[in-house]
């Protein structure tokens, strides 16, 4: 499959460390108190955290820059500051992190691993407390935090999209692609409006569903007819095709004989791919008469109607794609 690779940018910064404090103890009857500054606080390190749930990089976008928290300073009466947290820098797995200036590999996330830590935080200063000796009884100085590190990073992340859209031109594939995501695929009413394949993040509940408009595939397609058939490559990792059939077609069994035929003939495990038929454009289909049609001409497949111009039947698709892709991811008991 292509790779669709979507990166971000931003700085990163562990957060500085809390200065030590200098300070002396002050009572009643005490005139001159020895020293009790407490030490400054640890700044917060950038941790790298793993989520499964994570299909791509949106959550980073749109940032310059993320920050973990500077250590507190050190106060009197020997109290230490408090230390920073952590920025959690939350990556799906397949993501890699490069030092954006000179390229270099930081990580690459092929699985779920534990947290671990990107860039520490400054360590805390030692209050005057610490340099208190025996030659040295009022130590008027304490150390500062040490500073935190900066660094501009890349993320990368390869893109494997979990339901393919496959139909003929002017289907409705684009259209279905914009009311199900924020991707603004052209929509044209002329065959072949998609040339290249859109990708687009359907939400399902907390997970993200990457949906693939590829452009529309006809007859002969496999033998090189059409855009589609070097299209029909870039589905061949998903989990799940959806076979898009507008519902007013006359010959709905001959379209889906076509489509199942057309990827039979590019590559056989294509058509043993879980799948699901969806008829679109219901708005013109009232009585749901022709549903019923394409239901029939499909056989015992699972059949959803939806429209996207009416935006109908569209809880209904994305309940049925997060099923099969999430809840269901492979394939138990579905159908
Ligand atoms: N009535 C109606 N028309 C629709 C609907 N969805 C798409 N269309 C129309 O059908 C035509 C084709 O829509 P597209 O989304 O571009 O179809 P496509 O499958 O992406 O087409 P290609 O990229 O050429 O393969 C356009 O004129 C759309 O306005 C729908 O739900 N109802
Ligand atoms: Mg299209």
């Amino acid at each position: 499959m292509q790779r669709f690779v979507d990166d971000v940018t931003f700085t990163i910064r562990s957060g500085h460390g809390g200065a030590g404090s200098v300070s002396f103890r002050r009572e009643r009857y005490v005139p001159r108190g020895g020293p009790d500054g407490g030490n400054g606080g640890r700044g917060g390190d950038v941790v790298v955290r793993v989520r499964r749930n994570l299909k791509t990089l949106a959550h980073l976008t749109g940032h310059t820059a993320f920050s973990a928290e500077n250590g507190r300073p050190g106060e009197g009466r020997k109290r230490h500051g408090r230390d920073g947290s952590a920025w959690y820098l939350e990556v799906p797995p397949g993501a890699a992190i490069h030092d954006a200036e000179t390229g270099e590999l930081l990580a690459d996330i092929t699985e779920e691993v534990d947290d671990f830590v990107l860039i520490s935080g400054g360590r805390g200063g030692k209050g005057n407390t610490h340099f208190k000796s025996s030659t040295h009884r009022t130590p008027r100085f304490a150390q500062p935090g040490e500073p935190g590190e900066e660094r501009r990073i890349t993320v990368e992340l390869r893109l494997i999209a979990d339901i393919g859209f496959v139909g003929l031109p002017n289907a409705g594939k684009s259209s279905l692609l914009r009311v199900l995501t924020a991707a603004h695929p052209k929509v044209g009413n002329y065959p072949f409006t998609t040339k290249i394949p859109n990708l687009g993040v359907m939400r399902y509940h907390d997970h993200d569903v990457i949906l693939a408009d590829i452009p529309g595939i006809i007859e002969g397609a496999a033998e090189g007819a059409g855009l589609g058939h070097r299209f029909l490559r870039h589905i061949s990792r998903t989990a799940v095709l959806a076979l898009l059939i507008d519902v007013t077609e006359e010959h709905p069994d001959a379209v889906f004989a076509t489509l199942l035929h057309e990827l039979s003939a590019f590559d056989s495990e294509l058509a043993q791919k879980r799948r699901i038929v969806v008829g679109t454009k219901c708005d013109l289909d009232p009585d749901g008469e022709y549903l019923q049609r394409l239901a029939a001409a499909c056989g015992g497949e699972q059949v959803i109607g939806v429209s996207a111009a009416a935006r109908s039947g569209l809880d209904a698709v994305i309940a049925q794609f997060g099923r099969m892709v999430v809840d269901l991811p492979s394939g138990e008991a579905d159908g």
